[in-house]
Parts: C-alpha cells; structure tokens; sequence
C-alpha cells in the first residue's frame, strides 16, 4: 500500500499541479501561518466596531470579509468566546479582551482555510487553563536544543516579540517561560528581571504571561547566603523579596519552572530536603500574587536503579505533600523525549498531586531541524493513555529561534501551531491540525494536492521511530548533540546511563532492556492490566519490545519473521517513507513558493540521507551480535561499519547540524 502511494501520489499531483495558484511569490517563512494579506485600512475601520484592542487591530488589518462587533460579555469562560452570525453581522463575544483575540483568530482562520464565514454558532473555551511553551534560552543568547538560531529574547526586536505574541496568541498559547529549566542564577539579576518586565510588557495584550525558570541555589550564588535551605529562615526571606521584586516589574507574574536534583542542578536534596520542602517553600511565597509552581519529574541519578524508575520511586513517597498552587511537570516519557516510549508510569500513579505533561517540540531526539517529524500524532499516543482531564496543564519545550523562519524547518512551524491547538483541545486530530496548518502556511485547501502533503506529515513520526529506533529501542543517540546513530557510544568513565548500550544490552542473545518483573520491574509502575500486558513478550506491543524485553533475536514476530529479521524490515521501512516524503515533495514544486520549496526539499534530502545512516549503522552494529544475515528482501548497507564508527559531527547542544552522513 505504501508502495502504491509512493508510486502514484506524487503523479496524481503532478496531474492537479494545474490547479495551484500561479507562480507563488517568493517567501521566506518569517508569518508562520499568519499569511492573510493585509486589506486597505480605511474601509475596514468602520466594518469593525466594538471594544478596541488587540482583537479590533487584527480583524482591521486582516479580515477581509463583512462586518464585525466585538463584545464584551460577562458570564463566558475566562478566555472563551462565542462567534455568531446575526443580522449581516458577526458578534464575537467573549468575557475579556484576549478571549476577544481569540475568537477574531477563530474567524480569521475560517477565513484563510477557505471556510465559510456565514451562518457561524460557535463557542469555544480552551480545554487547559494553562498552554505554555518553554524555553531553553541562556543569558548569553544560546538555546540549549534549540537549532533555529539565537534565542530570539537575547536582544528582542520589538517587532519580532510583536510577531511571537501574535502567532501564540492566535493558537491560544497563554504562557511562555523565558529561560533554560538549566537556570543560571543571573535569571533573577535586576538587569534580567527588567528585561522579562519589557518582555511581558509585550505579550500581555496578547494574554500570555511571562513565567521563569529559577536555579534553587539562587539564595547563595545570587544572594550571597551561606545555604539555599528551603527551611531556613533566612534563604525564605531571601526567596521572598525575590518575588516582591519581580511582581512590583510584573504584576501577572506567572511563577516559577524548576529543574531541581537533576543532571547535576542543585535542590533541596543538597540540604537534606524533599523535593515537597523545596516546592511548597516557593509556592507559599508566590501564593499571595497568584503565582504557580511548576516543579519537574525529570530526576535520576547514576548508578542507582533503572532510570525509568527513578521519577515514581522519588516522587510517590510525596503524592499528596504538595501545595495546591504547585503541579509536578512530567516529561511525557518515562526516559526522555524519545522517537518513542510508553507513557511516564507517574502520571497514573500520583493520585493527589496536580500533574501537567511536558513534551519537546524541539527535536533533540528527532533530526533536529533537518528532519520533518510532525508531532500531534505523538501527543495523541500519550493522551490515548493519560487521559487530558487528568492533567493540570500542557507544556512545550520550544522550537523557536531567531531564524528568519522561527523554527529552522518550514514544517517544524506546524509542531508549534499543533502544540497550541492542541493545548486548547485535545480531541482536535493530528489531521484537522495539519489540514488547517497546510491551508494557512502553504494555501492548499484542494484535497487533492494537500492529501499527499497531509499523508507525509501524518506518518513522518511513524517513519522517524523506523529508521531511528523501532520495535522499542531507545536513546542509541550519538553523545552530547543526540543528532544520528552511535549505538557503540560508550566513553570509558561516562556515567552508564548516559550511553546507549545501558539502553539497548545488544548481546549475542537479543537486544532491549528487560523491565520485566524478572528485570527492572518498571511493568510494575503501570497500573495492572497494562503491567500484565508489558510484562509478557507475547502480549506486549511490538512497537515497544525492546523498551520492555531483553528480546531473543530469534523471537517470533506477529508477523511470523525473527525479530533480528523484522528489525532489518523496520529500519529499511523508515529509509524508504523518507524517500517518498521527498517524492511526495517534489512534485509539489509548482504549488509552492521557490524559497521555500526549495529549503524544505533540501533538508528532505538530508531525512533521507540520514535515515540511511541510521539504518547502516544501526543494523551493521547491532548485526556484530546478532550474527546474522540481512534478509534479502531488505536493502542492504551502502555503508561499512568501520566507516560509521569514524564518522563524528562536531557540533554543540546549541546548533542545528548543517547536514548528517553524506558520503
Ligand atoms: C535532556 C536534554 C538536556 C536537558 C534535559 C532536561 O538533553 O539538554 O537539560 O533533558 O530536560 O533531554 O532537563
């Protein structure tokens, strides 16, 4: 079937190619999926009445079609609207001014996906309170993870903000955390607290407030104190004049990220304390302004127990010992952003803490910005396990630089756009997301021509985890900058679980790490019917195998082939989706912009590329223990093994790589 369309999509664009509009004029990605043209101010002045603001700015800037009032009406939800069609009129109502943007974003989208904008009854309200993005941005201007350039904070161009609070807003997005959760103290300096304060002076018309990520040892290595104690009298006062300072800059502060205890950043642990002291100590403070918490499960420590235990084992002696106003922020996996894991068991297990999932949009683990990896159907994965109403809140790590394109790829734009969407309402699907993301960023609304655009973006997470890490394998990334395969990756003296083979255990029986009862027991975090089902190789999903089994490399597939030979067919699978997501590509080139066709094509070419390098390297390594053939039917290695093994990138966790193995 996949063959098929490989085959005959691109030709049934080539045949419609027709139909695109003329020679697109050039772009450069900068309005994301805002692309409406502007109308000619005068006339529309008129054409929109009502409450003035951001709301009325942009409907007379954009909307092209007949009049609008914008009304404020008490007794709607915080941030929903209603959109009606009454007497050639249409009435946007909403509670306040940013649920006012919201339903003017609502129309405009109608409006430039091409749907009609009469005869509307529609009331919306966002399904999380809080839909924040968060970024890795350090005072010296770098994103850790980020490959889009600068951080576009370091020195804000007003116009850039304006642009940044608009694209947020317009998908709903209310929150944004300004700096890394590696937070250097300096975060709370007066000089950079005045810097968030013109920040948020910029979003707030836009209805996103400014959050930050706090270092715990600020108290000593910003206050001069001789500890950071959470219950020390002094490091309290300390943490409270902070908050002081920073809501007298910015009354709607929105609280505090913290990545404490983890990967070498200091926390209560390192004064005897829980991370419950730790959190509360911040929440009581930040309690009178109406100030969060936001405390991260990203904890593990080397040496101990198998690292996808370590969340539930130091967090579940707390459920229940935390404040109201703190949410415990869980990466969706129980490892870390990988192509893919099984849900984080933490989320099921806390039963009397407030939880909210954290997900990267940023691709660490998924080509950078070289590959088109679109996520919703990831996110949708989770939530088919952790119900959304579970959940307190939606988190971002951004993908956003100062790259004349926000995000580095064209369509990495569309993880922002569906993070967004998605945060307001869960039970959007991934495809009425990138329908309605096509529409707007490259104005195809005919079926025809965006189904097959559509079809790639939906399978291009299904294909990255194929030529990445199938059938359950996880983080056999290349060390430090995670772009590429290094499965042998394993420098004497780094701790274990910063290398692959404490993942993958290749050896000449199987692959996978065994988190059976008979292994690590992390089946046992799961709630019953899931841990039963994991915890036999013949029940658990074959898509998670080796995250949960030490699998025998002759071990019997659905399909009835080994696993080694199903391993091969998987890996040789992804190269061959990349190859038709560049297929299905160029053959759009008369329905898209020449800039544009053109970028996107060439970071195509480099998925593709690298999707080999993935699978050579994979499968010639792990083959070292398997001591087995490649089944004919499968394409074999253009590459050897020893070449692979030589091939370093050298770049840093701050930049995106030029390109991957191009020999
Ligand atoms: C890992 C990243 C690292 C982050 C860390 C975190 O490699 O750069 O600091 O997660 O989330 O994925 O704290």
């Amino acid at each position: 079937m996949k063959a098929l369309k490989g085959l005959f999509l691109p030709l049934l664009v080539l045949l419609t190619a027709g139909w695109c509009a003329a020679a697109a004029p050039i772009e450069d990605g900068s309005r994301l999926w805002l692309r409406l043209d502007t109308v000619d101010g005068g006339g529309s002045t008129a054409r929109i009445s009502g409450v003035a603001g951001v709301a009325m700015t942009e409907l007379q800037t954009y909307w092209q079609g007949g009049p609008v009032v914008l009304r404020q009406q008490k007794g709607l939800p915080r941030e929903g609207y209603t959109i009606r069609s009454q007497g050639g009129k249409t009435v946007i109502s909403a509670a306040g001014k940013v649920g006012l943007f919201y339903g003017a974003s609502h129309l405009l989208r109608l409006q430039a996906t091409g749907q009609p904008c009469e005869g509307l009854d529609i009331s919306e309200a966002p399904f999380y309170d809080l839909r924040i993005l968060d970024h890795w941005d350090n005072p010296n201007g770098t994103c850790e993870r980020g490959f889009a350039g600068r951080s576009i904070f370091f020195d804000p161009d007003p116009a850039r903000i304006a642009m940044y609070a608009r694209a947020n807003a317009s998908v709903g997005i209310n929150g944004t955390v300004l700096n890394n959760v590696n937070a250097k103290p300096e975060a709370l300096s007066a000089a950079s607290l005045e810097k968030a304060r013109s920040i948020a002076d910029q979003l707030r018309p836009y209805g996103i407030r400014v959050y930050l990520s706090i270092n715990f040892a600020s108290p000593i290595r910003l206050g001069g104190l001789k500890t950071a104690d959470p219950l020390d009298a002094g490091v309290i006062r300390w943490w409270k004049a902070k908050v002081d300072e920073i809501y007298r800059l910015i009354p709607d502060f929105g609280g505090f990220l913290v990545k404490a205890n983890s990967e070498g950043e200091p926390g209560p642990q390192d004064f005897g304390r829980t991370h419950a002291d730790g959190a509360n100590m911040l929440a009581d403070i930040l309690r009178p302004h109406k100030g969060i918490v936001m405390w991260r499960a990203f904890v593990y420590k080397p040496q101990s127990s198998d690292r996808a235990n370590q969340a539930c084992e130091e967090f579940m002696p707390l459920d229940g010992r935390f404040r109201d106003n703190v949410v415990i922020q869980i990466k969706n996996g129980p490892v870390d952003f990988q192509p893919r894991e099984p849900y984080s068991p933490l989320f099921t297990a806390l039963r009397h803490t407030s939880a909210m999932v954290e997900f990267q949009l940023t691709q660490e683990y998924l080509g950078a910005a070289n590959h088109l990896v679109y996520l919703a159907p990831l996110w949708q994965e989770f939530f088919s396990f952790v119900p959304p109403g579970s959940l307190r809140a939606m988190a971002g790590v951004a993908n956003i630089g100062d790259d004349v394109n926000w995000c580095g790829h064209h369509f990495a734009q569309a993880n922002w756009y569906a993070f967004g969407r998605t945060a307001w309402n869960p039970s959007l699907t991934p495809e009425a997301i990138a329908t309605e993301w096509l529409a707007q960023t490259f104005d195809l609304r005919e079926a025809s021509l965006r189904d097959p655009l559509l079809g790639v973006m939906l399978d291009s997470r299904e294909a990255a985890v194929s030529y990445m890490m199938p059938l359950g394998l996880h983080h056999i990334f290349a060390g430090n900058h995670h772009y590429g395969p290094e499965p042998w990756y394993s420098p004497r003296g780094l701790r274990a679980d910063w290398t692959p083979p404490y993942y993958h255990r290749a050896d000449s029986v199987g692959l996978g790490f065994d988190r059976t009862l008979k292994g690590s027991a992390n089946v046992a975090q799961y709630p019953d019917s899931l841990a039963r089902l994991y915890n036999d190789i013949e029940t658990c999903p074959e898509n998670l195998l080796a995250w949960f089994h030490h699998v025998p490399w002759d071990h019997r597939m659905k399909s009835g082939r080994t696993f080694w030979d199903e391993l091969c067919r998987k890996y040789d699978e992804g190269v061959r989706e990349a190859r038709r997501f560049l297929s299905v590509w160029d053959a759009m080139e008369p329905c898209i912009d020449a800039r544009r066709f053109g970028e996107v094509q060439r970071k195509l070419r480099i998925q593709a590329r690298d999707a080999v390098w993935w699978r050579d390297a994979c499968l010639l390594y792990f083959q070292t223990f398997s001591q087995r053939p490649i089944p004919p039917d499968v394409e074999h290695p253009v590459h050897n093994l020893d070449e692979m093994m030589r091939f370093k990138i050298r770049i840093s966790m701050y930049e995106n790589p030029e390109s991957g193995y191009t020999k």
